[in-house]
C-alpha cells in the first residue's frame, strides 16, 4: 500500500507530505492517522524544531474524501459531529498547539477541511496557481476544522460569510492581499522558498518562537490588559533562555547567533 503520508527530516525540518495525489490529497480515516503520527513525532522529537506541510501533485488537499461517505444505496447518514471530534478537531489543536513553527506551501487546490487545516498552520506560502475553496456549502454543511473562526479573524467577517456561502474559490494572490496567508509565490519555487523558511525558522531560536506563536494565537480571545500579562510572563521566560544569551552575545561580538532552542 502507499503511504498517505510522507516525512522526511532535513535539518531539523520535518516536512510532512499529504501522499494520495490521483485523489487530490482528500482525507480518510488512514491520512487522518498517519498525519496524527506525523504530528505526534513533531512534537516529542527535539530534533525536530520545525514542520513544513504540503501536498504531492497538483492539489493541497480537497478535504473530506467524500467516497467514505457513499450514502447512495441506503446508507445511512454518518455522525460527521464524531468525525470531527476525533480527526479533523484533534489536527486543528495539533498543529495550533505543536510548540514549533508549522510552514504551509499550499502547492494547489485547498478544498473544504485541506483549506481551514491549511490555514490554520502558522506560517503559509501558496502557489500562484492554487486556489482555496469553502466548498462545504456546495455540499450543504458548513465550515469545519477551525474556519469558523480563523476565516473572520484573518479577513473579517463580510469576506468570511461571502467565501464560506458562495463556495467561490479565492486565487492564492488574492488570500495574500487579503491577509489570508503569508504571501504568494511563483509555482516552480513554491517548496524551494517554504523549504528555505522552515530551516531558517529550524535553525533559529524556537524555544521563543513557540512561546511567540502561543501570544499571538491566545490574543484573539483575551484583553489587552491580560495579554500585556501574558508578555510580561512569557518574556521573562525567554529572558532565560540560553538562545536569548547567545543572540545578545553574538550581536555584541558580530557574528551570527547559533541558536539551540533552549
Ligand atoms: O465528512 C466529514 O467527516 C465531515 C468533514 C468534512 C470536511 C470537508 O472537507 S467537506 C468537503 C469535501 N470536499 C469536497 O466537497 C471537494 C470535492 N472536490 C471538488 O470539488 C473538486 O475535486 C476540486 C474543486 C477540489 C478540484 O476540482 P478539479 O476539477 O481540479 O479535480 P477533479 O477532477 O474534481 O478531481 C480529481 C480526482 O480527485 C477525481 O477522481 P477521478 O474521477 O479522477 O477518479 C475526483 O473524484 C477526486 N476527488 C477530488 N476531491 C475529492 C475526490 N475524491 C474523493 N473526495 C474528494 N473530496
Amino acid at each position: 500500500d502507499i503511504d498517505p503520508v510522507l516525512t522526511a527530516v532535513r535539518k531539523g525540518v520535518l516536512t510532512v507530505t499529504l501522499n494520495r495525489p490521483e485523489k487530490l490529497n482528500a482525507f480518510t480515516e488512514g491520512l487522518h492517522l498517519a498525519l496524527r503520527s506525523a504530528f505526534e513525532a513533531a512534537t516529542t522529537e527535539d530534533e525536530i524544531r520545525a514542520v513544513l506541510l504540503t501536498g504531492a501533485g497538483r492539489a493541497f488537499s480537497a478535504g473530506q474524501d467524500l467516497s467514505e461517505r457513499d450514502m447512495r444505496n441506503g446508507g445511512h447518514a454518518p455522525d460527521l459531529g464524531h468525525t470531527l471530534e476525533t480527526l479533523y478537531n484533534p489536527l486543528v489543536r495539533q498543529i495550533r498547539d505543536l510548540p514549533k513553527p508549522v510552514v504551509c506551501a499550499v502547492n494547489g487546490v485547498a478544498a473544504g477541511a485541506g483549506a481551514n487545516i491549511a490555514i490554520a498552520c502558522d506560517i503559509v506560502l501558496a502557489g500562484q496557481s492554487a486556489r482555496f475553496i469553502q466548498v462545504f456549502s456546495k455540499i450543504g454543511l458548513v465550515p469545519d476544522s477551525g474556519g469558523t473562526w480563523l476565516l473572520p479573524r484573518l479577513i473579517g467577517e463580510a469576506r468570511a460569510k461571502a467565501l464560506t456561502m458562495t463556495g467561490m474559490p479565492l486565487p492564492a494572490e488574492t488570500a495574500a492581499d487579503w491577509g489570508m496567508i503569508w504571501k504568494c509565490v511563483p509555482d516552480d519555487t513554491l517548496l524551494a522558498e517554504a523549504t528555505d523558511l522552515a530551516e531558517s525558522l529550524a535553525s533559529g531560536p524556537t524555544y521563543g518562537l513557540s512561546l511567540t506563536k502561543g501570544l499571538i494565537q491566545d490574543a484573539a480571545d483575551q484583553t489587552l490588559d491580560a495579554q500585556l500579562d501574558a508578555e510580561r510572563d512569557l518574556q521573562r521566560r525567554a529572558g532565560q533562555s540560553r538562545d536569548y544569551k547567545e543572540g545578545v552575545s553574538a550581536f555584541l561580538e558580530k557574528r551570527p547567533p547559533e541558536f539551540t532552542g533552549t
